[in-house]
């Protein structure tokens, strides 16, 4: 198998013994590599990177680089203060010193430690969970917060800046093939009124960027919940990680990820529609768990945004899998074809709870 012969060439002690495929990502491959010596067993995480996603993958190593470096040297330094062991993975080097193996076809590939011991979810498990997850995010934009945004790679351009993904929507709606796709479904139909309703509204982090009220800074990216990991042994989180996305934006779009994708209990991929719902109880203990740190770093204007970036990204990944699905399919792996279109509806319906919650979820922000 190709990947075991990849995972050969990173520095890792002993032989591979076996490669297995993960299921999690919408985007890169990604394998479990477990290497033998005669003594030892080590487990790593080997991914080959969607070259139609990210352009220069060696910009994301770098990314990768510099913000691990940075956090493992600050864990270091708070450790006897900190009531738990927090991780991170570590980028493992190729043989030739380089971060990533380039393979006969020009595909990218790279290694990173595995968290051992500790597990991620693809759905919220409870309140205790929730409270976790805003912990753990809180605490990584903390360790972060120190950093210079120009010392990262824009690896991503566009990503998250909303009214982009509309002119992504517009231009796939013009086609023939994407008229075709829209007309062919009620459902697709309904999406795009979806979108029509809140045109004008999807640009509010946008504008306010543009006015000065908020600036950019590292941010993670993609802090959905099945990319915060929990310590099988205390319970406590311990890691965020797929660090691919980091790179420099507004810590709304992360505030706004973890929480859509943790207050809705369904999660992402499920076709039962009536089970999707902003769930307030558990958007209470992840603000809690996230002002413990957060409280020290967030500005008013970055506060007044809160609201905001919850029901934009929830909309927003509504609109990605939306535009995609009127696209063919070209940008997150799908399983069959109308997969994007299911996934449009759950964030949408997502964004209508959060809509219709609108006040109570300001009380709650407001209270800590
Ligand atoms: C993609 O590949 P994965 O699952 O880590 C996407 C995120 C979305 C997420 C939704 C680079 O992440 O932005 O929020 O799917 N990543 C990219 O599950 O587009
Ligand atoms: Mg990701």
């Amino acid at each position: 198998m190709k990947a075991a012969l990849i995972a050969q060439k990173f520095e890792v002690a002993g032989r591979v013994v076996t490669v297995v495929r993960q299921e999690e990502g919408n985007v890169n491959d990604t394998y479990l590599a477990i290497f033998r010596t005669t003594f030892s067993e080590e487990r790593i995480i080997l991914q080959r990177i969607n070259k139609r996603v990210f352009a220069q993958p060696e910009h994301i190593m770098e990314n990768m680089r510099v913000l691990t470096e940075h956090v493992h040297r600050r864990i270091e330094e708070e450790i006897d203060q900190s009531d738990r062991f927090w991780q991170l993975p570590r980028v493992i080097p190729a043989q030739d010193g380089k971060d990533y193996v380039i393979d006969e076809d020009g595909e990218f590939w790279r290694a990173i430690t595995l968290i051992a011991s500790a597990h991620a979810y693809p759905k919220i498990q409870s309140v205790e969970h929730a409270y976790e997850a805003g912990f753990v995010l809180g605490q990584f934009q903390r360790l972060i917060s120190d950093m210079d945004a120009n010392t990262l790679h824009d690896t991503l351009v566009g990503f998250h800046i909303t009214p982009q993904y509309l002119k992504t929507l517009d231009a796939a709606l013009q086609t023939p093939e994407g008229q075709a796709r829209l007309h062919a479904s009620l459902e697709a139909e309904r999406c795009n009124l979806f979108v029509d309703a809140r045109r004008d509204w999807c640009s509010v982090l946008e504008d306010a960027k543009a006015r000065g009220e908020l600036h950019l800074r590292p941010i993670h990216g993609d802090p959905k919940i099945s990319n915060i990991m929990i310590d099988d042994a205390t319970g406590k989180g311990t890691c965020i990680i797929d660090l691919d996305t980091v790179k420099p934006g507004l810590i709304h779009y992360d505030f706004g990820d973890c929480l859509r994708s943790s207050c809705n209990p369904a999660g992402e991929e499920t076709l039962d529609l009536k089970s999707v719902f902003f769930d307030t109880d558990l958007c209470e203990a992840i603000v809690k768990g996230y002002m413990a740190y957060a409280g020290s770093f967030l500005t008013e204007a970055d506060r007044h945004y809160l609201y905001d970036s919850i029901r934009l990204i929830a909309f927003e990944l509504g609109l990605r899998f939306f535009a995609d699905y009127i696209a063919g399919n070209v940008y997150f792996n799908t399983r069959y074809d109308e997969q994007n279109l299911n996934r449009a509806r759950v964030q949408f319906k997502l964004t209508e709870s959060i809509e219709a919650r609108e006040s109570k979820i300001r009380g709650l922000l407001e209270k800590v």
